[in-house]
């Protein structure tokens, strides 16, 4: 009985002296912040997402559009639309509503571009697609920073443009100008 109860004693110290050696350590990192998270916040430094700010959330969604444009030759050509989303947590995606006269040919050609700044991810990617009618059109991607893009639209229908990530691996936010020209 003395013997183990020496063993366990000397087991004590063991345990508290590198508990001790531990928040030793810590202290010397000059965090300030204190205790343990020292060694956490070592291992996510190359992250330095600390200082990225979740997009705050706009209550926007596909039937509740943040805007809409009715667009024609004689009135609204063209508009821009500047917001910001952010992954994984934060404003995930915003959704701006356009429209066409409707037109003997259906087929309206317009102008789309997607101008984009991350903060976070440097390999993140985001991108406009355009319902139709509340259908996606798979065939209407408009990606970040890709220049103007020429796509296709139904004017006797109602469209709506989604950005939204294509690829975000930690928290980053992107701050992205929307612009969509139907007349030139
Ligand atoms: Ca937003
Ligand atoms: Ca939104």
């Amino acid at each position: 009985m003395k013997i183990q109860l020496t063993k366990f004693i000397t087991l004590l110290a063991i345990t508290a002296s590198l508990g001790c050696g531990a928040i030793e350590d810590d202290g010397g990192d000059g965090d300030g912040d204190g205790d343990g998270d020292g060694d956490v916040d070592a291992g996510q430094d190359p992250d330095a997402p600390i200082g990225v700010l979740p997009a705050p959330i706009d209550g926007d969604s596909l039937q509740n559009p943040a805007e809409t444009h009715f667009m024609s030759i004689t009135g609204v050509r063209n508009f821009t639309y500047a917001e910001s989303i952010s992954s994984p947590d934060g404003d995930a995606e915003d959704f701006v509503e356009f429209e066409f006269p409707n037109n003997s040919n259906p087929i309206q050609n317009i102008q789309v571009s997607l101008e984009c700044t991350f903060d976070g991810d440097a390999g993140a990617n985001a991108e406009i697609v355009v319902f139709e009618d509340g259908v996606i059109n798979n065939s209407t991607v408009v990606e970040c920073n890709d220049g103007t893009q020429s796509i296709q639209v139904d004017n006797t229908k109602v469209q709506t443009a989604r950005v939204s990530f294509a690829s975000a691996a930690e928290l980053t936010r992107l701050d992205y100008s929307l612009t969509v020209v139907g007349f030139q």
